[in-house]
């Protein structure tokens, strides 16, 4: 525990590049492979934090991408996990594999029907990705986007405070959370999540900001729109503010 602990400190927040050599893994340890910025990986960091899972993490870069990292995710793709011969991608599958192999606060519920209403939750959230991405580039789409949120807006009123009810988080809103935390990157396109229209999500994005998780993994808006200005010039900073 302690060897992971001092482990974590260790590693370089800096993004590794092609031609980098491997950052040999020790037997046991946890590692996720990541980018700063990426709303993907948030997921399962948030899991990972959440959790208090020991882990350490390594940031790569996207556009060179290290051989290794290839090697072990062939679609290079962040977030990545390894431990020992496992390897594991795609965001919600990884968060789930944490939540079903490591103790602590359990995120999926037991039941098999509440489960599949979790899932479709998380699922279906990928059309308000999308629409999301498209007002950030275009500005189009407010009322499509709405209607999306619309069905989290009403999800919420008879859930509480979470989705995972009045007293905790469950894995949808951690899978969530990382466009909530990007929306007011969509103010400068005139979109913004009002509390007249949207109370119960509105009430959920503070609640949200006092998880320790959520604190641990965030970037204020500043942040995120430096680095997102410098992707869309076509050199993202994934090692900004280090
Ligand atoms: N469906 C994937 C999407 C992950 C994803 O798109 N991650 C981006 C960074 S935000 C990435 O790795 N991009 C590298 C690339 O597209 O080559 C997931 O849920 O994990």
């Amino acid at each position: 525990m302690i060897k992971q602990v001092l482990n974590f400190v260790k590693m370089s927040q800096k993004s590794y590049v092609a031609g980098s050599a491997y950052p040999p893994l020790e037997t046991g340890v946890l590692r996720i492979y990541s980018m700063r910025f990426c709303p993907f990986a948030q997921r399962t960091r948030l899991v990972l934090q959440h959790k208090n899972i020991p882990h350490e993490n390594v940031n790569v870069h996207l556009v060179k991408k290290p051989e290794w990292f290839l090697e072990r995710n062939p679609f290079g793709l962040v977030p990545t996990l390894e431990i020992d011969d496992k390897v594991i991608y795609e965001s919600n599958i990884c968060s789930q594999y944490l939540d079903d192999v490591y103790p602590g606060d359990k995120l999926t519920p037991s039941d098999p029907y509440q489960k599949a209403r979790d899932q479709m939750l998380i699922d279906t959230f990928g059309k308000a990705v999308g629409q999301f991405y498209k007002i950030a580039r275009n500005g189009e789409d407010f009322e499509e986007f709405k209607k999306s949120l619309g069905r989290y807006e009403e999800e919420l009123s008879k859930r509480g405070k979470y989705f995972g009810g009045n007293n905790k988080p469950c894995m949808v809103d951690f899978a969530l959370w990382p466009w909530f935390e990007r929306l007011e990157l969509l103010e400068e396109k005139g979109f913004k999540l009002t509390e007249a229209e949207f109370p119960n999500l509105s009430a959920w994005v503070k609640t949200m900001y006092q998880l320790p998780a959520v604190k641990a993994t965030m970037f204020d808006k500043e942040s995120h729109m430096r680095f997102l200005t410098s992707y869309r010039e076509g050199n993202p900073d994934y090692d900004f503010g280090l």
